[in-house]
C-alpha cells in the first residue's frame, strides 16, 4: 500500500497571451495535474507605450490559487505554490515594496534605439556578449532599464529593487525579496558564469547594481503565503522563474545530450542543455542566448518568432478556430495544400509587433514577388512550413556550434498540438520530432516544487518517474535529407 502523504502544488504559469494555474497532486506514484484556472493576458497600450496589467494578473493569480485550494478534498492543504512567467520583464519597487515605475511590456519599441546602437557597435556587442553570454535582442531587460534610467533619471533615487515578474509575484505572496537565477539570466545583466551581476553590463547600460541581489537557485523555499489569509499554510517555492527553463526541465531528454529542445508557443525557443556556455563569436553571430537552468547550468538557445505569427494573422480573419475540433479541421485542411513554393523570412523585424500581422506578411511576400495565400488555410500552411524551416536552420547552427549530432527534436508547448508544424519541422530537419502534449512550463514548475518538498531528488529523478512514462507522439521525417 502506498503510505506516502499526498502533496498538492499549484503552478502559476503566466504567458504573454494567457495564464493558468495548474494543480498538481503527487501521490508517490503518479502526478495528476488539473487546470483549475485559465485567463487571457494581453499587452495594454497607453499613449505610445505598451504595458502589462499587473494588478489584473495578481487578481488572476489570487483567484487561481483560491480555486486550487477549494478543489482539494476536505482537510487537505495546498502544500506549495510556484510562479513562472515569460522572460525579461520586471518591476521597480522602493524599500516599502511599492511600485515606482510602470511595468512596460517587452514588445514596447522604447528599446529599439538602444538595441540598434549596440548591434551597430560590434566591439561593444562582443564585450557584452563575452561578459553575459546574451546577445542583443530587442527586448532584453538591459535595454529596457537603460531606457528607463535615461528617460526618467529620478528613478535611480526612487527604486530600491528590481524584481523580475516571477520574483515580484513571489514577493507579493510571501514578502521575500529574491532574484531567481533562470529569470535573472534573461536580462543580459548577469555574468555568463557564476552568480554575480555583470559589472561590465551594468556600467554599459547605466543600471544601478544595488537594484539586484545575488540570484538564488530554484527549488528554494521562500516562506509561507502571507497575503492571502486562506492560504497561510502554503509555502512559496522559487521555481525556475523563466517559463522556458521550466519547459526544458519537462522534456524527456536522453542522458546522451543528443536531443535538441523546442519550446513552441508564442516564441519558438530552440536549444539544448550544456554544462558550459557557447561564447564564441560564431555563437554570438548565431544569436545564441546562454540562459540558465534553475540550478545555474546552461541552456543555450535561439529565439524564433514562433506562433506569434499565427496568433497575429488569425486576428485578420472573422472565421477563426476557437475549439480543438475547429483547430484540427483547419490544420488538416492546411496539411492537404501543396507546399508553398517560397517560405517566409521569419527573422523579418517587421513581424516583432506589427499593427496587422497579415499585412506585415503580405508586405514581405509582395516584396519577394510571391503570390499571397488565398485564405486562412493558406496562411496556416505558409506559417507552419516557414517555422519548420526556421527550426531546421537552428538545428544546423547548434550542430555546428556544439559539434554534437542531434538525433531527435523534443517539442513541448502549444505547438505540440499542431501536427502540421511538428511534421514540417521533422521534414525540414531530417530527424524525428517527439511532441509532448503537456503544459511543459507548468509541469517543470510542479517538478521544482516537488524537489523542494523532497518528493524527488532532482529533475533527473522527476523526469525518470513522471515525464518518461508520459505518452508522446513521434513525427518521422517524410523525406530524410542526405546529410
Ligand atoms: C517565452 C519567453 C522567451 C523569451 C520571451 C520574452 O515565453 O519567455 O523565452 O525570450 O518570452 O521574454
Amino acid at each position: 500500500m502506498n503510505t506516502l502523504k499526498k502533496l498538492h502544488c499549484a503552478a502559476v504559469d503566466l504567458g504573454a497571451t494567457s495564464g493558468r494555474v495548474i494543480l498538481g497532486t503527487w501521490n508517490g506514484t503518479i502526478l495528476i495535474s488539473t487546470e483549475v484556472h485559465r485567463f487571457p493576458n494581453a499587452i495594454r497600450t497607453l499613449g505610445n507605450h505598451d504595458y502589462w496589467d499587473i494588478t489584473g494578473l495578481w487578481h488572476e493569480v489570487r483567484t487561481g490559487l483560491l480555486k486550487a485550494a477549494a478543489s482539494l478534498p476536505a482537510g487537505e492543504t495546498l502544500n506549495s505554490v510556484g510562479v513562472d512567467t515569460w522572460g525579461v520583464d520586471h518591476v521597480l519597487i522602493n524599500e516599502a515594496g511599492r511600485l515606482v515605475y510602470p511595468t512596460h511590456a517587452y514588445r514596447d519599441d522604447r528599446t529599439q534605439a538602444g538595441f540598434k546602437a549596440l548591434k551597430s557597435k560590434s566591439a561593444d556587442h562582443a564585450r557584452i556578449y563575452e561578459a553575459t553570454g546574451i546577445p542583443a535582442v530587442f527586448y532584453n531587460t538591459s535595454f529596457q532599464l537603460a531606457e528607463t534610467v535615461a528617460s526618467s533619471p529620478e528613478v535611480k533615487k526612487l527604486a530600491a529593487h528590481c524584481l523580475f515578474l516571477p520574483d515580484y509575484f513571489n514577493y507579493l505572496l510571501c514578502g521575500r525579496l529574491a532574484n531567481e537565477v533562470s529569470i535573472s539570466s534573461t536580462s543580459q545583466l548577469l555574468d555568463v558564469t557564476g552568480t554575480k551581476w555583470s559589472a561590465t553590463a551594468l556600467k554599459h547600460f547605466g543600471v544601478p547594481a544595488h537594484w539586484f541581489s545575488t540570484p538564488i537557485n530554484a527549488s528554494t523555499r521562500l516562506g509561507r503565503i502571507s497575503s492571502i489569509p486562506e492560504l497561510k499554510k502554503t509555502s512559496v517555492v522559487a521555481v525556475p522563474g523563466h517559463d522556458t527553463a521550466c519547459a526544458y526541465e519537462a522534456l524527456p531528454s536522453s542522458a546522451d545530450e543528443d536531443d535538441l529542445f523546442i519550446s513552441s508557443g508564442t516564441w519558438s525557443l530552440v536549444g539544448c542543455k550544456s554544462s558550459t556556455p557557447f561564447v564564441s563569436t560564431a555563437a554570438m553571430k548565431a544569436g545564441i542566448c546562454n540562459e540558465r537552468t534553475g540550478d545555474g547550468r546552461f541552456r543555450p538557445l535561439t529565439n524564433l518568432i514562433g506562433l506569434w505569427l499565427l496568433e497575429g494573422t488569425l486576428k485578420a480573419f472573422t472565421e477563426r478556430p476557437t475549439t480543438n475540433r475547429q483547430w484540427q479541421i483547419l490544420i488538416r485542411a492546411a496539411s492537404k495544400l501543396p507546399a508553398p513554393r517560397k517560405l517566409l523570412d521569419i527573422d523579418d523585424p517587421a513581424f516583432a509587433n506589427p499593427p496587422s500581422m497579415k499585412k506585415a506578411i503580405d508586405a514581405q511576400l509582395r516584396k519577394n514577388r510571391t503570390r499571397l495565400p488565398q485564405d486562412l488555410v493558406g496562411y496556416v500552411r505558409l506559417i507552419c512550413d516557414s517555422l519548420g524551416q526556421g527550426h531546421a536552420q537552428v538545428l544546423e547552427k547548434f550542430t555546428r556550434l556544439s559539434c554534437r549530432t542531434f538525433k531527435r527534436i523534443l517539442l513541448v508547448g502549444g505547438g505540440a498540438k499542431n501536427r502540421l508544424l511538428c511534421q514540417a519541422t521533422a521534414d525540414a530537419a531530417g530527424i524525428p520530432v517527439v511532441a509532448l502534449r503537456v503544459e511543459g512550463s507548468a509541469l517543470g514548475n510542479l517538478g521544482s516544487q516537488l524537489i523542494a518538498l523532497k518528493a524527488f531528488k532532482s529533475f533527473a529523478d522527476f523526469r525518470e518517474k513522471v515525464i518518461h512514462p508520459l505518452p508522446s507522439l513521434t513525427f518521422k521525417p517524410r523525406s530524410p535529407r542526405s546529410r
